[in-house]
């Protein structure tokens, strides 16, 4: 999916997280301490991964237990890889994470993989389906992304500052 590549490009280092090289296999949560106070929570994705039903059971299991029991979780940030477009299980994911009462992001990532048509189309097809029960959200709803170019990083990386410290000075 490219979550550890988009903390590597965050953390301005390149090796904090581990770059896998079958996207979506962690099944662990992975926690960052920030310098300047606060958490970074990695979890594992869902649905379409190549794995067994029990392990993905689990996955969800674990990601339920941070995002309901973690104390002012400020954002949840969905990554989705551009060229997969909205499935079923992304709404399902939806739909629960809406749940929790935190501002949900939809990160579309992988731009540099798809035609700029491509990845405005998809990210306003995103930007519809959060927007249906997300109407005052603060910060965006969607933010295009690639690691590999570097794209949308340091809009990102000013909305977790301004979520965490109130000012974007990251
Ligand atoms: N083209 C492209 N590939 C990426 C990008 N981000 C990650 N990848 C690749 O996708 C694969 C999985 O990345 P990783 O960061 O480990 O994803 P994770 O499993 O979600 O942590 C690796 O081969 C990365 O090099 C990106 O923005 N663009
Ligand atoms: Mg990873």
């Amino acid at each position: 999916m490219g979550k550890s590549s988009l903390i590597n490009r965050l953390a301005r280092r390149n090796h904090l997280a581990r770059v896998g090289r079958t996207p979506g296999k962690t099944t662990l949560a992975n926690l960052y301490r920030l310098d300047k106070g606060g958490y970074f929570l990695d979890l594992p994705g869902y649905g379409y991964m190549k794995r067994d039903k029990a392990t993905a059971a689990q996955a969800r299991r674990l990601a339920t237990a941070f995002v309901e029991h973690f104390p002012g979780l400020k954002r949840i940030l969905l990554m989705v890889d551009v060229r997969r477009g909205v499935l079923d299980s992304d709404r399902d994911a939806l739909d629960w994470l809406r749940g929790i009462g935190s501002p949900v992001t939809i990160l579309v990532s992988k731009i540099d993989l798809e035609p700029r048509r491509t990845v405005r189309e998809i990210q306003a097809e995103w930007e519809r389906l959060v927007s249906e029960t997300q109407q005052q959200s603060p910060g965006p709803l969607t933010v295009a992304i690639s690691s590999r170019t570097g794209e949308g990083i340091d809009t990102l990386s000013r909305l977790v500052a301004q979520d965490l410290y109130g000012f974007p000075n990251s």
